[in-house]
Formats: C-alpha cells, structure tokens, sequence
C-alpha cells in the first residue's frame, strides 16, 4: 500500500486511543505527539503538522460526542477528519470521452502516465488515442508507440514536425469524438517561458478537459510549489501524483499539492501500465487508517447526531414549539427519500399510520416538495409560522418555484403537526387530516 509506514504509525495511533485507560490530557498530549511524528516522518510540513495535532487536541477538549457515542470513538474520529481535511475536496473525474493534455518537467512520468490513463478509459469501455506531442525527443515518440501497441488504444505521431500543435490538430481531425485523447507533451528541466507557450498553443488547438500536471512523489514538499506554478502559468484541472510506491516522502507531495489548489486526481503507484489509481481522498484516509472499521463508526455517529436532531424537535413538538425550523431538520435528518413510515415513528403518537404504496409515493413527493418550498423561506419565517401570510407566501412560492396553495398545504401541515402532538395526538380525526395533507391528491382513508 501507498504509504505504508504512515498508515502503520497511524493506526497504531487509533489503537492507543483504543485501549488507552481513560481520554485525558496526558493520552491527548501523548496522541498529539504520535501523529506529529508520523505525519513528520512521511515528510509532511511541519506547520501543517502542528496545526493539525492541535486542531485534534482542541475539538477534543471542546466538543462534546453525540449521545450515545463514546469518547474514544469521538476521538478517533476527530483524528480522522483532521487527516481527511488537509487533503483537500473531492474531485470527480467522469468517465466519458474527452480530451486531456499532458504537462511537467522532465522524468516526472508524463508519458507513462499518459498510457496508464488510457489504459484506465479503456478498461471502464472507453476508446482512446495517445497523441505524440513530445516534439524534442524522437524516442519520447517511441516510448509512447510501444504503450500504445501494449494497450491497443489508437496512437498519432508525425515525426519531422516540429510544432506540437499542428501535430494535435491533425490528430483531432482524424479521431472521432467518442474518443478519450491524451496528449503527451515534452518536458523542461524548470516552468520557462518557452514550456508554457508550448503549452498555450497546444491547449489552443485542443481545448482540453483536462489539463493535468504530472509530478514525480519524490519531490515531497516542494511539489506543492511546483504544482502551484504550473496552476498560475497554465490552469491545471488536476495533478497526477506519480512513483508513490517508491518514495517514503509521499506524504509530504500530497499534502502539499492538496493545498495548492490544484486538486489531485490520480496517484501512480508503480512502472506497469495498470498501477494508476483514482486519488478519492475519503477513501484515502480511510485506507490509511485501516478503515471499514472507521467507516461503520462514522454511519453510527451520523445516525446518533441525526437522532439527537430528531429527539429535539421531537421534544419541541411535545411543548407545542414545532416550528418550519424543526420539520426541515426533520425532513433534514430522514434523508428526503427515507420512508414515510420513519417519520410517523418519530412523531410521538403518530405511528402506526397505514398506507398503501401508492400513498407512501404520494407522501413522500410531498414530503420532498415541503423540503424544496422550505429552502425559500427565510431564518424568522422558520422560528414564526404566523409571519406566512400573503406576500410572503407569494415570495416563497416564486423563490421556490411552487405553486402558492403548496406553500399553504407546508404551512397547514406544520400547523397540524404542532396541535396534533400537543396533547390531541389520540384525536384520530387530526391524524386523519394529517394523512391527507401529505398524500393529497391520493383518495385518503
Ligand atoms: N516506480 C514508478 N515508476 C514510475 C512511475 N511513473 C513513471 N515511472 C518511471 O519514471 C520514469 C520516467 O517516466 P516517463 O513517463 O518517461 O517520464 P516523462 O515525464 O515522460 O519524462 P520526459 O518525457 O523525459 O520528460 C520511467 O522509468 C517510468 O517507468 C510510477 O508511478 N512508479
Ligand atoms: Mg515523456
């Protein structure tokens, strides 16, 4: 695994937390320093350590766990987060014809890179073309050939041109569009003026994608500096991050590249064609961390905070305080596709409503249209139902783009809720009319 001394160091972190005697300063202090030294030794900067570790030590002392959950597991997910924050945001990278160009310095691994992404589109279906456009080494066209003929994706040259963006004009005019096209281009020993006019006029004529910059592991911290550069001169979409397999200083390239904003897409992890993977950088951590554990803890506090949301606008409802506030974290906290059924279980004495399937679609169409209408109304208008009246109705409806009776149907509904719970929930008929509020339309029983 890609980083296998820091993921170990890690995890034996988590396992201290795990069976340490008891969450105090002293196991804080102690953690604090553990990860420091990890995160140190895999070359990460040291400020970004420092800020890290004391983050972790901060939200330790000061947050609270949900109900329910227990101290370590509210810590060990705080060390989670952390890590998982300074990797940056997740960036989908779609699978679907298009064109990309190829950037870096020298023997940072473009042209390999260029052949493992074709690998990648055609493994998941997708034709693709290596174009030539390394213009200063003939045998940089060689190497590119013989990935080429490995893979079996289609390939372009023309040796003797000298301008790299005529070659990439002739290649696009003889490949479909449903073709994924990689561009390789030459390296430079540093980010000149000459680099990145190449560059400009090939993007030119190829209007990528993609634009992305391949940076060799090794560089550790100052491949941060350089992906930086390259964003400023050229405009990366993305950063293939390569040899991690053989640099322990893989911590420090990605982190630092992960705050250089330029988000990193693709991590190579070895010569052959297929050691290419997608840089997810939640599942990362998780890896990291040696999860699937960490991934059940992390469903069990989602679902205990979301619970103790629920609970609370469930206690207001009983005090006759329910409010647009407390049906959106309502709605909020059961997914707006989540069954009907577990909202009537949260609504004390509500459960056990019968409907058939048909009033289940209804209700929950409706449930999602309340949720819709409800990101239109504004922060008083949640506290204070009785402020919805006639222009304003009007205004959310717009805002919305609802109908005005369905603004009134979200405000009737609200108003139902809060009488029937307080004190007539017994009252079949209010439970009656709050069935069909929510499955109107439908013949309700
Ligand atoms: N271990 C390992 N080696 C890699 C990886 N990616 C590339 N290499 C090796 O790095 C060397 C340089 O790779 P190239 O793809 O030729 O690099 P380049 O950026 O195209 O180089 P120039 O065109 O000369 O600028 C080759 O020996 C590759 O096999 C990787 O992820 N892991
Ligand atoms: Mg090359």
């Amino acid at each position: 695994m890609v980083l296998d001394s820091l993921g170990k160091s890690l995890r034996g972190v988590l396992q201290k937390v795990a069976r340490g005697s008891a969450i105090d300063d002293e196991l804080l202090a102690e953690v604090a320093r553990d990860i420091q030294r990890a995160l140190l030794q895999a070359d990460v900067n040291v400020q970004l350590a420092l800020e890290l570790t004391q983050r972790v030590r901060k939200r330790a002392k000061e947050e609270k766990p949900p109900a329910g959950a227990g101290l370590r597991e509210f810590l060990v997910r705080i060390i989670y987060e952390e890590i998982r924050r300074i990797l940056g945001p997740e960036r989908p990278f779609e699978l679907k014809p298009r064109r990309i160009l190829m950037s870096g310095l020298f023997g940072q691994g473009k042209t390999t890179s260029a052949g493992k992404l074709a690998r990648y589109f055609q493994k998941k279906g997708i034709r693709a073309a290596l174009v030539a456009a390394d213009v200063h080494r003939p045998a940089a066209i060689d190497q590119l050939e013989q990935l080429a003929k490995k893979i079996g994706c289609e390939f372009y040259a023309h040796r003797g041109e000298t301008r790299a963006e005529v070659i990439v004009a002739e290649a696009l005019a003889r490949f479909p569009p449903h073709l994924a096209v990689i561009v390789d281009t030459a390296g430079r020993t540093g980010i000149d003026p000459a680099l990145i006019a190449e560059l400009a006029r090939v993007r030119d004529v190829l209007t990528p994608d993609e634009t992305l910059l391949v940076l060799d592991a090794a560089m550790g911290q100052s491949a941060g500096r350089s992906a930086e550069a390259f964003h400023k001169a050229v405009g990366l979409t993305g950063v293939i991050l390569t040899k991690l397999d053989g640099s322990a200083k893989g911590g420090g390239a990605l982190s630092a590249v992960a705050v250089s904003g330029a988000p990193i897409l693709f991590l190579g992890t070895g010569e052959h064609l297929d050691d290419l993977e997608r840089f997810e950088p939640t599942r990362f951590v998780s890896r990291l961390l040696g999860m699937g554990d960490i991934q059940t803890l992390l469903e069990r506090f989602e679902e205990l905070e979301n619970k103790e949301e629920a609970q609370k606008a469930a206690e207001r409802l009983m005090a006759g305080r329910f409010t647009l506030r407390d049906m959106r974290s309502q709605l909020d906290s059961l997914g707006q596709m989540g069954p009907f059924s577990k909202l009537m279980n949260l609504l004390p004495n509500l459960g056990g409503a019968k409907l058939d399937d048909h009033q289940m679609e209804a209700t929950q169409e409706r449930l999602r249209q309340f949720r819709s209408i409800l990101d239109s109304v504004n922060e008083k208008e949640l506290d204070d139902l009785h402020l919805l009246k006639g222009e304003r109705i009007q205004r959310i409806a717009r805002g919305s783009g609802r109908r005005p009776q369905e603004v009134r149907a979200l405000i009737r509904y609200c108003e139902t809720t809060r009488k029937a719970a307080h004190g007539l929930a017994s009252n079949r008929r209010l439970r009656r009319q709050l069935e069909r509020q929510l499955a109107q339309g439908e013949p309700s029983g």
